[in-house]
Formats: C-alpha cells, sequence, structure tokens
C-alpha cells in the first residue's frame, strides 16, 4: 500500500514537472517571436557605400518623373551610430509596415526593397486602417484595363501616382513581397451602394515564374467570406478552390478547366480553378448586378454571389507580427 501511495506521488509530480517544462517552453516560444518581431520593425537598413555621390537611380521613374521619396532623419535611425555621409541618405524600407514603424509617413507611394539584392520599386502604402500595408492589387474606377498578358501581370501595371489609381503591382514583386509567409494579407471590398467588407488570409504567398506564381494561404478570416476557397461547399471547392492554383492570363491558360480558358472567359489575370467564385481582377462592370455570358466582373462571390461586380477593392499585406494599434477590420480602403 505504501509503495503504491509513493507510486502515485511520484507520477503527480513527474505530472506537475512535465506541466511546467510545457509552461516554460510556450513562454520561450512567444519570447523569440517578439524578438522576430522587434528584429523586423526596428530594422534599420545598413547604408550604401559612403563613397557613393550620384543620387540613386532608383529615385527617378521610367518616364522620368520625380518620386516622393523619403529620406532618413537623424532621429529616426533606431539604434544606429553611423549617419549617412550626403548623397546616401535615401533608405529603402524592405516594407510599408516597415516604414510606418520607422517614419509613420501618410498613405501614399513610397518605394520599397524587400530583398536586398532588388532595385527598390513603387508601391502605394495603406497608413491608415492600422497602418503599414503594402497593397498590391486596387481597383477604383475601372479605367485600367485589367484584361492582359501574362508579361503584364508579371511586371506590373497601372497608374502609381494618385490615391484613387488602380494596379497590379507585378507577380514578380509581390512574390518577393510575400516569399518569407509569415504575414496577413487584407482583401478590402465596397459594393455601389457604398458597403463596405474584408477579407483576412494568414501566410499568403505565390511561388516564383517557374512554378506560374501558384497561390498558398492558411487562414481565412473575416466577414466577406472566403470565396478564394471556394465557400463553404465541398462540390464548389472542388472546382472553384484556388489555394493551390496557378496564376492565368488570357495568353497563358494554366487553370484545371480542359474544356477552355478561364482567363479568357473572364478577362482577367488571376489565380484560376474550373473557374472560379473569387476574381478581383474581372471585368469592370458600373452596375454593380450584370448580365454577361460567363461570370467575368469583379467578384467576391460569397458576399454578393457571381453576378455583382464589386465597385471598390484592395488587396494589401503586411507582417502577421505586425502590432495594429487601432485594430483593421472594415476601415478604409
Ligand atoms: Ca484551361
Amino acid at each position: 500500500m505504501l509503495l503504491f501511495l509513493s507510486l502515485v506521488l511520484v507520477c503527480s509530480t513527474f505530472a506537475a514537472l512535465r506541466d511546467s517544462i510545457r509552461r516554460l517552453r510556450n513562454k520561450l516560444l512567444i519570447g523569440s517571436w517578439e524578438i522576430e518581431h522587434l528584429q523586423k520593425h526596428r530594422y534599420f537598413r545598413p547604408f550604401q557605400s559612403a563613397a557613393s555621390d550620384s543620387k540613386p537611380a532608383a529615385d527617378t521613374d521610367a518616364d522620368g518623373s520625380q518620386q516622393s521619396n523619403l529620406t532618413s532623419d537623424s532621429s529616426g535611425g533606431a539604434g544606429t551610430k553611423t549617419l549617412p555621409t550626403a548623397g546616401s541618405l535615401i533608405v529603402h524600407d524592405r516594407d510599408c509596415s516597415e516604414l510606418f514603424d520607422r517614419l509613420s509617413p501618410p498613405s501614399g507611394f513610397y518605394r520599397i526593397r524587400p530583398k536586398h539584392h532588388q532595385e527598390p520599386f513603387l508601391v502605394y502604402c495603406d497608413m491608415d486602417d492600422g497602418g503599414g500595408w503594402t497593397v498590391f492589387q486596387k481597383r477604383r474606377h475601372g479605367r485600367v484595363d485589367f484584361n492582359r498578358d501574362w508579361v503584364d501581370y508579371r511586371d506590373g501595371f497601372g497608374d502609381f501616382k494618385q490615391r484613387n489609381d488602380e494596379f497590379w503591382l507585378g507577380n514578380e514583386y509581390i512574390y518577393s513581397l510575400l516569399s518569407e509567409g509569415k504575414n496577413l494579407v487584407k482583401i478590402d471590398l465596397m459594393d455601389w451602394e457604398g458597403e463596405k467588407n474584408y477579407a483576412l488570409y494568414e501566410n499568403f504567398r505565390i511561388t516564383n515564374e517557374a512554378d506560374k506564381y501558384r497561390l498558398q494561404y492558411k487562414v481565412y478570416s473575416g466577414k466577406a467570406g472566403d470565396a478564394l476557397t471556394g465557400g463553404r461547399g465541398m462540390v464548389e471547392q472542388w472546382s472553384t478552390c484556388l489555394s493551390g492554383m496557378q496564376f492565368s492570363t488570357r495568353d497563358h491558360d494554366n487553370d484545371r478547366f480542359l474544356q477552355g480558358s478561364c482567363a479568357q472567359e473572364n478577362m482577367a489575370g488571376w489565380w484560376f480553378n474550373r473557374c472560379h467564385i473569387a476574381n478581383l481582377n474581372g471585368k469592370f462592370y458600373r452596375t454593380g448586378t450584370y448580365k454577361a455570358e460567363y461570370d467575368n466582373g469583379v467578384v467576391w462571390g460569397t458576399w454578393k454571389g457571381l453576378w455583382y461586380s464589386l465597385r471598390h477593392t484592395t488587396m494589401k499585406v503586411r507582417p502577421l507580427t505586425f502590432l495594429d494599434s487601432v485594430g483593421s477590420g472594415a476601415g478604409e480602403i
């Protein structure tokens, strides 16, 4: 009996020990997660060689127009000792969240550089809605044609000057922005009555061009419904789930619809299955509800159905670890 009691005592001690080890491990995980966040957001990119005495070529657009690039100020460099010399004052953040953490500028177009080896490129930073969002798709008024070839979708198209300009950032840029995978993509939607809605996807990413920019994402949340996955029904998901689908354009058919081309039918470059219930690059109808041979509007099927074309859409990304001071929801889009 005494032996039995001792055994019970030993077992319960072991169980308590195991629990404390588990708790400690969790604390450790949370700690390293916080360190990762700090490293990411307080990171200050090393300056270019002080020998550089010319203005970086990236400050000028292909058409020669000057862009509103931010220069670093002497107070912004958290933890940096060496101040740049003249001619190397331009700091390119990895994305809009880094820029937001560093300078909290207003929403607008800024140059970023997600990878060190990349040339900086221009993006729209949404510094409202909690701030720090790098925008990679925008529909507003239908003046930009989204029915384009592979090369246009790869390199990007549209206008990058005014707040309401429409664009597709370009799959190659989107790939470099999303390649880390630990991010949150927010999809903002607005109908023709001004009602807003949104969908969030964790760890949204695309593969490289060799794999045709295949779409991958994890957890969905939000109020507009998980249209990328094809809604809730298994049958619908079989033909419309876009997770794992390659990107298609009118001249590159990579969909699973054997009898035709989803991109041609839907007049858009997008990830298609057979074909979709979500296509934010579709034809822009100014009427909301539309009639056509194919459901080719700007569609988020789980919110408005396939035969309603949305008025505003925005696709934007920031790190999953970004600490949002106000909380993002159906904010300004
Ligand atoms: Ca096909």
